[in-house]
């Protein structure tokens, strides 16, 4: 099985390093084996048997469902303050918009073509869901997650402890940086010697697409299509690279939540931070969206696909089936050089039942909630 897994991750890795050098702007002091994207597609072992896919959609089912009776029969129960740890929502107008880009970053990641697509008006949750909006639900239903579950979950190496790193025997091939880490979870975000007591604001790590979907059905919401949350991003701006316009640092301020320096060797944190930022650090964008690019990459309810369609669409909601869910937004782990995907247009996948230090989301609904 390890085998299997280390040869699977070595085809990857041999994909990634083609994506890769497609956005890279050449970087000619790229260490060797650096090529693939720090912040890019993982998978747990598992993802790659043959009809995994169809038995964890099921299961998922099931999950969603459990959790959301569960906030049905406590709804009418429900105190005043476990509401006020709910995401404040704006309203985001329904419109048609051009979704993805003639001008690609990352071609091979299906950032194109450009298509008119219309979404209806929705909700969505302004920022990022926190540790302590996750905790209030885990304490509320008792749900254990998948990393919990699976005892381990990727960690960047740069943030680990020297204890944590010397315990770790096994890496990614292609992309040596993540380490699966003994007992990481969202409790615990770099190991069992870590915890979010100081991070209670900060985004929810180590979810698995799962697990997003439990918390968001729990609150009476869903993740956002692919296209709901890259209309989102774009926050009525056209043909523009991020939330605010096409300057990565306009005025010499930043606006997200990146990685300044050598990937993945130093990060300056020079926008005030080397790992996740408390939630809302950085300013909103035109629809009152705090983070959609930058410090967590945020899950959406699409499965993975390249190929889109020219043709107009109407609330596209993706494949009907795939292995991978599509994420978006980039991380704190994001730089030009190595994962130029802190752009609207950009996308990336992991399998639903991974999850890493660089991982969250946040719902959408049809209603205010
Ligand atoms: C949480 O981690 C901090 C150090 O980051 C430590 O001082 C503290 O004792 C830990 N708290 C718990 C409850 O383990
Ligand atoms: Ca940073
Ligand atoms: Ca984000």
């Amino acid at each position: 099985m390890v085998l299997r897994c280390l040869v699977w991750l070595f085809i990857i890795g041999c994909v990634s390093k083609v994506l890769c050098s497609c956005g890279a702007q050449s970087e000619p002091t790229a260490p060797q084996g650096a090529a693939s994207c720090g912040c890019e597609k993982l998978k747990r072992a598992a993802a790659a048997v043959d009809g995994a896919e169809e038995q964890t959609a099921s299961v998922l089912t099931d999950t969603a469902g459990k959790y959301s009776r569960v906030a049905n029969e406590r709804a009418s129960q429900a105190q005043g303050d476990e509401r006020e740890l709910h995401s404040q929502m704006v309203q985001i107008s329904g419109g048609e918009f051009l979704m993805g880009t003639d001008n690609p970053g990352i071609p091979a990641d299906g950032e194109g073509p450009p298509r008119l697509v219309h979404v209806d008006s929705f909700y969505m949750d302004i920022q990022e869901v926190t540790n302590r909006q996750f905790q209030s639900f885990v304490h509320a239903t008792a749900y254990v997650t998948e990393a919990e579950k699976f005892g381990d979950s990727f960690v960047f190496e740069g943030i680990l402890s020297e204890t944590v790193k010397s315990q770790i025997t096994q890496a990614v091939a292609a992309a040596p940086w993540w380490l699966p880490v003994k007992g990481a979870n969202w409790r615990h975000p770099e190991g069992l010697d870590s915890n979010i007591t100081d991070r209670l604001d900060h985004p929810v790590l180590h979810v698995s697409w799962a697990d997003a979907v439990a918390y968001c059905s729990w609150t009476n919401k869903k993740l956002p299509t692919e296209a709901e949350w890259e209309y989102a991003c774009r926050g009525g701006l056209k043909d523009r690279l991020y939330p605010w316009g096409n300057k990565l640092n306009p005025k010499g301020q930043h606006y997200a939540n990146l990685w300044q320096g050598d990937f993945p060797n130093h990060n300056t944190g020079e926008d005030g931070y080397v790992k996740s930022s408390p939630v809302m650090s950085f300013p909103a964008n035109g629809f009152g969206l705090y983070d959609m690019v930058g410090n967590a990459w945020e899950w959406t309810s699409d499965w993975w696909t390249v190929h889109h369609t020219t043709e107009q669409q109407d609330n596209p909601k993706g494949p009907p089936s795939g292995t991978d869910k599509v994420k978006k937004g980039g991380s704190y782990m994001c730089h030009k050089s190595y994962c130029y995907r802190y752009r609207c247009a950009a996308r990336s996948q992991n399998s639903p039942d991974s999850s890493a230090s660089n991982l969250g989301f946040r719902c959408v609904s049809r209603e205010q909630r």
